[in-house]
């Protein structure tokens, strides 16, 4: 048996513990009405069952003894009309931790069991309210740090992504439908253009899949964050443009080489999203002291992490080998940008000389003093993130959905792969169904109890 029998009725906190304004109290199922109303009292003295659909309601909530504990508001929400397909009660009370746990604890003496986290919104997936991305959506969206993640969850919790999987399952059905038709013709037989139109489906099919899976990385580290390093060797100011970045004195700053020892990190929002910026101990090419060789460590492994890397040089002193050993330290496949500091300085470095250090690398003169050349780099780091970037609606954001339609992608390329062979239908029809297996997890048509513990777990209680 489940631990998750929809009979029960469930309820919890569904505002973060602490002092607040007001808090949440959300109980859902068929026995809310019998939970709630011994204790709640209305100055008209009706009650909460005879209520109509969503509407609300100012009254008492008392706890066994008909003591009060609150005043509160009712909402009442009733199946299938609700948030979780089933009838619902939210009670609105002060924002404090005794208040809160009082209206809990005198329902859950009452027989409600406490909700398991996300289990109002698994409850709301069985319901068919919502598929299985959608509720995926509904944690992504509380989770977003940055607009971007903001829009890309709002986006697929309206449906946009379930629409993509379900175009592509319907593109399947259709092929699969087309081969079992001919399923009975021998191979010569078939009509040159009934081929072609099967080829055609197979591209088609197989290009979908593929775009959806191009935007994957770059999604994932939008909603993880993406890191970005401030590099170069000692004293050149990279924590001088790592607090003027962040806007606050965060890390140390001193005119002796190798004051930052080790790498630190600060959320940062820039151009709608959300990075991970990095100050680090500097970088050069043999160091004496223990710890800078520890130091060092911590930067390499950093530069290994980034996304894209800020190499700063002093453009008030000559460039030297030191800044060009660090460059070389730079992995190949990261995104770089060359920031030549403290610009309110004379420039001691040729611009011929400058030009052939950044190489292809964009290159911009600023100062964390003065916060010359900020804006340009903010709007340089801008157009590198942005690079790649494809509509909100169709973008997959879980290993799960990579997972998935990679199971997708194999099934269908060896489909057609047979195809190709002049295979008989008999046997590449098996692959597509296992191509529509896939797709069909993915919105959650069949799933198992296993992969709903694993997606919900993720939840907060409440939700
Ligand atoms: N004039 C001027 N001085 C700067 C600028 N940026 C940094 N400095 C000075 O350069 C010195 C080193 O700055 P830091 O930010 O500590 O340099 P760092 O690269 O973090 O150095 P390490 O942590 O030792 O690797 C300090 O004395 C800063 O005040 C700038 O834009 N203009
Ligand atoms: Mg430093």
């Amino acid at each position: 048996m489940s631990r998750f029998e929809l009979d029960d009725t469930i309820a919890a906190i569904a505002t973060p513990a602490g002092e607040g304004g007001i808090a949440v109290i959300r109980v859902s199922g068929p026995g809310v009405f019998d939970a709630v109303d011994p204790f709640f009292i209305s100055h008209e003295n009706k009650k909460l069952r005879d209520r109509s659909a969503n509407t609300i309601h100012w009254g008492k909530f008392t706890d066994p003894s008909g003591l009060a504990v609150d005043q509160v508001l009712v909402s009442i929400f009733k199946a299938p009309q609700s948030y979780t397909g089933q009838d619902v009660i939210e009670i609105s009370c002060h924002g404090g931790l005794a208040v809160t746990r009082k209206i809990l604890g005198v329902l859950l003496e009452k027989g409600v069991r406490h909700a398991e986290p996300g289990e109002f919104t698994r409850r709301a997936f069985l319901a068919g309210k919502i598929d299985l991305t959608q509720a995926e959506a509904v944690l992504d969206l509380i989770r977003a740090k940055s607009d971007r993640s903001l829009e890309i969850a709002a986006c697929q919790l309206s449906g946009s992504l379930s629409r993509a999987f379900k175009e592509l399952k319907e593109k399947i059905l259709r092929l699969l439908a087309h081969m079992e038709a001919y399923l009975d013709f021998p191979e010569e037989d078939l009509e040159v253009d009934v081929k072609a139109g099967m080829q055609k489906q197979f591209t088609e099919i197989l290009e979908k899949i593929r775009s959806l899976l191009s935007g994957f990385e770059r999604n994932a580290r939008l909603r993880e964050g993406i890191v970005v390093a401030l590099a170069g060797k000692p004293n050149v100011g990279k924590s001088s443009i790592f607090n003027a970045l962040l806007e606050r004195d965060r890390a140390i700053v001193s005119e002796l080489p190798h004051t930052t020892r080790d790498h630190l990190e600060e959320p940062l929002e820039i151009g709608g999203v959300y990075l991970r910026l990095r100050d680090t101990a500097g970088l050069i090419s043999t160091p004496e002291h223990p710890l800078d060789k520890i130091g060092m460590d911590r930067t390499l492994e950093t530069l290994q992490e980034s996304y894209l890397i800020l190499d700063v040089i002093d453009g008030s002193a000559p460039l030297d080998e030191t800044d060009k050993h660090v460059l070389s330290q730079v992995p190949e496949n990261k995104k770089k940008v060359i920031l030549v500091n403290k610009s309110d300085l004379p420039l001691r470095i040729k611009m011929v000389e400058l030009k052939a250090f950044a190489g292809k690398q964009p290159l911009i003169r600023l100062s964390a003093k003065t916060r010359e050349g900020f804006k340009e780099l903010e709007e340089s780091i801008t157009r590198l993130l942005e690079r790649g970037a494809g509509s909100e609606g169709e973008q997959i954001t879980r290993l799960r959905h990579q997972k998935a339609l990679e199971a997708t992608l194999d099934a269908l390329l060896r489909a057609e792969s047979s195809f190709r062979k002049k295979t008989s239908f008999e046997f590449i029809t098996p692959d597509l169904h296992v191509a529509l297996g896939s797709v069909k997890e993915l919105i959650g048509e069949v799933y198992s109890e296993d992969l709903l513990d694993v997606i919900f777990s993720e939840f907060c209680i409440g939700k």
